[in-house]
């Protein structure tokens, strides 16, 4: 399906994910103000105002449910994500009742939005450049801590900055040329040959640095990072050595064995995994200890994988105090139970629901552990996130570079300022296609369709 490119119509979506407390309909678009006015109570003062605005009121979901109470916000044109009049009706999060007030609100002249459309928005309105729009998708799609990171990164303008100081130097310097030639009859110089080969120069070096970057960003998820964590005791160290089928780490009967971390590299179907013992959580303040939950903590926060471990048995049960509750953790985590066979009575585990039910003495559940470890690591090797913009970037920034090198051998070869002119444009394309400021509806295609409704 191509991307809408017209901005002129109201669009409508259900922002929030499936199954969540809070529901969101979100609308963009000239219309929002009437659709408002249409379908809740909070009264056309909201709409007036400059800044954006909170109402608490009721939304209209039809004669089968009636009216329900919500929160509007509203941003004005110019305060928006889309820079368009924005609205966002927040309420309970049931999917009929969100269904409901959606058929309402496009009754009242919003349709409904197609994927990434709102995004879409953003950055036809220059709220985004084309890297930060695959950014937004790289946040929502991210499942790992590593793959949020980059993506934040990213949406902060990590690639935009230096992009946008290339094209603003090149700009200038193609201004200058302009300017001369506009004059060469009076052999007037805008720009000296010197200038121009030491700025060219410098915008060589700000687009190699780039490729370097995305070239590290690209290879560090070659290597996925799958870390233990859990209770003192929990039965990690004999799990770690069962999985790596390895005798790296030190197991004992007693809390606090492991001290340090301990990494081993394996690789599963092309797919190279760091797996990394760490030490328990233990009520114990000594130094060694503290030592050991500070490089526990690091490793927990540059892992891409948490494989949380929960011993079965009752002797570990009391060691899970509040002191030695493993903290929640999100995305990326994989829970397991360890020890299982310690409760041959079969007796359902409490909390085992969602869990890896495992032994590492009888390797129960380890085959089961693995898979869900490269399953989950297959999708940070193989996830489109951000690799879609590394290659997009790596070719424009190599046709950008080429057209530089030509640029600046033009100068020392003395050819004329008209073709350093045509090379320096040359470079100027490149990368406006990277940035979005030239682009085609295929690239727009590929890129919003991988979106989801509503964002
Ligand atoms: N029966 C049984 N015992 C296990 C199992 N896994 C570990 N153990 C025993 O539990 C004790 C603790 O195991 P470790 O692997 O050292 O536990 P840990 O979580 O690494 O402990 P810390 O390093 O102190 O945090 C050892 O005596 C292991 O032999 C299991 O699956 N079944
Ligand atoms: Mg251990």
């Amino acid at each position: 399906m191509q991307p809408r490119l017209e901005i002129d119509d109201t669009i409508a979506a259900i922002a929030s994910t499936r199954g969540g407390l809070r529901g969101i309909v979100r609308l963009s678009g000239p219309a929002v103000a009437k659709c408002l006015l249409d379908c809740t109570d909070v009264g056309d003062d909201v709409t007036q105002e400059q800044g954006a605005r909170r109402s608490c009121g009721h939304v209209s979901a039809g004669p089968r449910f009636g009216r329900l109470p919500c929160d509007v916000y509203f941003w004005p044109g110019g305060k928006s994500y889309t820079k368009q009049p924005s609205a966002e009706i927040h309420m309970q999060g049931s999917s009929p009742l969100l269904a409901a007030v959606l058929e309402h609100v496009c009754r009242s002249g919003a349709r409904l939005a197609g994927p990434g459309e709102f995004t879409l928005r953003a950055f036809l309105a220059g709220r985004l450049d084309l890297t930060q729009a695959e950014a937004v998708l790289g946040v929502i799609d991210a499942d790992t801590q590593g793959e949020l990171d980059l993506a934040l990164q990213q949406l902060a303008g990590g690639l935009a900055g230096p992009l946008q100081q290339i094209r603003e130097t090149l700009l200038n310097l193609l201004a200058d040329l302009e300017a001369g030639l506009d004059f060469v009859e009076e052999d007037i110089q805008f720009v000296s040959i010197d200038t121009l080969v030491e700025e060219i120069d410098r915008c060589l070096s700000i687009a190699d640095q780039l490729v370097e970057q995305i070239r590290q960003r690209t290879d560090r998820r070659s290597v996925v990072r799958a870390v233990f964590v859990g209770p003192g005791n929990a039965g990690k160290s004999s799990l770690f050595n069962r999985l790596s089928e390895s005798q790296e780490a030190i197991v004992a009967d007693l809390a606090g064995t492991t001290r340090d971390y301990v990494t081993i590299t394996v690789q599963w179907d092309e797919v190279a995994v760091e797996l990394v013992d760490t030490a328990g959580i233990v009520s114990s303040t000594d130094g060694i200890a503290a030592e050991a939950s500070a490089r526990r903590e690091s490793a927990v926060a540059n892992a891409d994988i948490r494989i949380v471990c929960r011993p079965a048995d009752g002797l570990a049960e009391q060691h899970q105090s509040s002191e030695t509750d493993v903290p929640a953790i999100g995305r990326g985590t994989i829970h397991v139970i360890t020890k299982c066979d310690r409760r041959p009575d079969r007796l359902p585990i409490p909390g085992q629901q969602g869990s890896i039910i495992t032994s590492s003495k009888t390797g129960q559940g380890v085959d089961e552990l693995r898979a869900e470890i490269l399953s989950m690591a297959g999708k940070q090797v193989r996830a489109p996130i951000m690799a879609g913009t590394a290659v997009r970037c790596a070719e424009s920034l190599h046709q950008t570079g080429t057209a530089l090198r030509h640029a600046r051998e033009a100068c020392q070869d003395q050819l004329g300022e008209e073709i350093v002119a045509v090379e320096l444009r040359e470079a100027l394309h490149g990368l406006a296609t990277i940035v979005g400021a030239v682009y085609t509806d295929d690239i727009l295609d590929r890129l919003f369709s991988r979106f989801c409704i509503g964002k």
